[in-house]
């Protein structure tokens, strides 16, 4: 008996809960369903948007900031744009602010259906980073961490505009960063919630608690409630763990989301920084304490909600719809002109904007969510002139990334390169010549190690090469982002016509 009691009751789940660059969660409740965004820098729309009836199976319904209106991305990169996002729900209407650290600061949107668009930028006038609201008897608080420390002031969320001078009221304990508040009212308590030691491995949450929501403001003697930074946490596949919120589930239990990252050999991690879940209860004097000592695990052996779960994501995209599910991501502010769907195809339009450009290439891209995964593309480059191309990369900023692609040559005959750019270094790792016209494989499967390229021609499959992951790492490229797998088209003139026409995207992770 006792036994079937646990498979009832401790069904546990897997972390993360979602994979791959997914950072800065936040999460609201709204009735019984659970709505959760993360930042996304330079990539447009922005802001993911993902709903959940348990909190651990997530679905990506749409994207907060879908308009340029909205999202000025001009010159962002992988360290830049739009910065750490909160999702509030009160009084029938869903609130997300964040920051446009490429742009002018912070804002929110809003809106009644989270599913639809969302309001103009409401712009804020509280400077720092990672801002959040509260809200509490017909008054609406921000916080954000100016100067290093978290400020609290009374705010107008329809019009931004600040009715009350802005407060400091906490710098947590001494980590460096003070960032990410969220303040939560239980029980007669204010809590506010931080992250210190900054998003590497230092990375850690603390929490104090005050009658007023303006302070004085109290550490828990237990601080840090979360870190990897510690002995317990030391040998642990998970680092990073911080930038956290916390929501009531609806049978009363309460939960952490948070991000951090799996590491590979090294230290490094390529697969961005991810969410991830944790239960999280109230001890015997009101302070919270997570996942028992502090730690997440990969596999989580705890009771959950009831689980609920959610539509798969098909391992082969195909563009007969003429439309791009809400996961697909730009740089910065596409020119949706070279963006079209013809006869069941994506084509992309080159343009003369390079992958190694911080701007805006034609290129679109989906996130790598697994170590071992394999990816392909068909494709076939039209219109071409010599030194045109078009592919797949393996993106994680301007400066960065493997690139598999089709190229016209000189003599009108095409190739398959693999090509690396690391910095200063561009370097084509090999060139085969093509046999045949018309469509083409290209081939990439990783694993924690390595991406291994090659193409399918006429049903046989060309090896071309392997590079090591590492150097796409965000401790080698920099940036809060991870690596993208995108689909691309340039042109080495303004005056080509080229284009490609892209029949499906394939994805396929372990
Ligand atoms: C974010 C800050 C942080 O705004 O990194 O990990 C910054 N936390 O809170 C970018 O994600």
């Amino acid at each position: 008996l006792a036994c079937s009691l646990c498979e009832t009751f401790a069904q546990g789940y897997k972390n993360p809960v979602i994979p791959g660059f997914h950072p800065d969660p936040s999460v609201c409740k709204a009735g019984d369903d659970y709505y959760l965004v993360n930042s996304s820098f330079q990539y447009f729309p922005g802001v993911p948007l993902f709903h959940s009836k348990d909190l651990v199976n997530w679905e990506q319904i749409g994207n907060c900031l879908t308009r340029e209106s909205q999202l000025n991305l001009k010159g962002a990169n992988g360290g830049s744009g739009i910065f750490a996002p909160t999702i509030r729900y009160h009084e029938g209407v869903f609130y997300m602010i964040t920051t446009n650290v490429s742009g002018k600061g912070n804002f929110l949107v809003h809106t009644t259906d989270p599913k639809g668009e969302w309001s103009e930028p409401v712009w804020l006038e509280q400077g720092g980073i990672d801002p959040s609201l509260y809200f509490e008897n017909g008054k609406c608080y921000m916080v954000s961490n100016p100067d290093g420390y978290i400020n609290l002031c009374e705010i107008d969320p329809m019009t931004g505009k600040q009715l009350t001078p802005s407060k400091k009221i906490w710098n947590g304990t001494g980590g460096r960063y003070p960032e990410g508040p969220h303040i939560y009212k239980k029980d007669g308590w204010y809590y506010l919630l931080i992250s210190e030691g900054g998003t590497e491995v230092a990375h850690s949450i603390t929490i104090a608690r005050s009658r007023y929501i303006d302070g004085p403001y109290v550490g828990n003697p237990a601080n840090p409630i979360l870190t990897h930074a510690c002995q317990a946490g030391e040998t642990n596949p998970i680092q990073g763990t911080g930038h956290a919120d916390l929501v009531e589930g609806t049978d009363g239990s309460w939960w952490m989301v948070c991000l951090a990252y799996r590491i590979m050999p090294g230290f490094h991690h390529t697969l961005g920084r991810e969410t991830y879940l944790a239960p999280v209860r109230w001890d015997k004097d009101a302070w919270p304490v997570v996942n028992g000592n502090g730690t997440i695990q990969l596999d989580m052996n705890v009771p959950t909600l009831p689980l609920q779960t959610v539509k798969q994501k098909p391992e082969t995209i195909t563009f007969e719809n003429k439309q791009l599910s809400p996961e697909w991501m730009y740089l910065q502010n596409p020119d949706m002109q070279n963006y079209e769907f013809k006869n069941g195809n994506l084509r992309l339009k080159a343009t003369p904007v390079s992958l190694n450009e911080q701007k805006s290439p034609t290129f679109v891209a989906i996130r790598q969510e697994h170590f071992n995964m394999e990816a392909a593309t068909s494709l076939e480059l039209k219109d071409a002139q010599a030194n045109d191309e078009a592919g797949i990369s393996v993106y994680m900023e301007y400066h960065s990334h493997y690139d598999l692609f089709v190229r016209q040559n000189k003599d009108k005959s095409r190739s398959v390169v693999l090509r690396y750019k690391l910095g200063e270094l561009e370097h084509i790792e090999k060139e085969m010549p093509l046999n045949s016209k018309g469509n083409i494989e290209l081939n990439i499967k990783s694993d924690i190690n390595f991406y291994y390229f090659g193409y399918t021609e006429n049903g046989i499959y060309h090896e071309l090469g392997k590079m090591n992951t590492r150097y796409l790492s965000s401790e080698t490229a920099g940036g809060f982002t991870g690596v993208v797998l995108g689909l691309y088209s340039v042109s080495a003139s303004t005056q080509s016509k080229a284009y490609a026409d892209f029949r499906y995207m394939k994805y396929k992770g372990e």
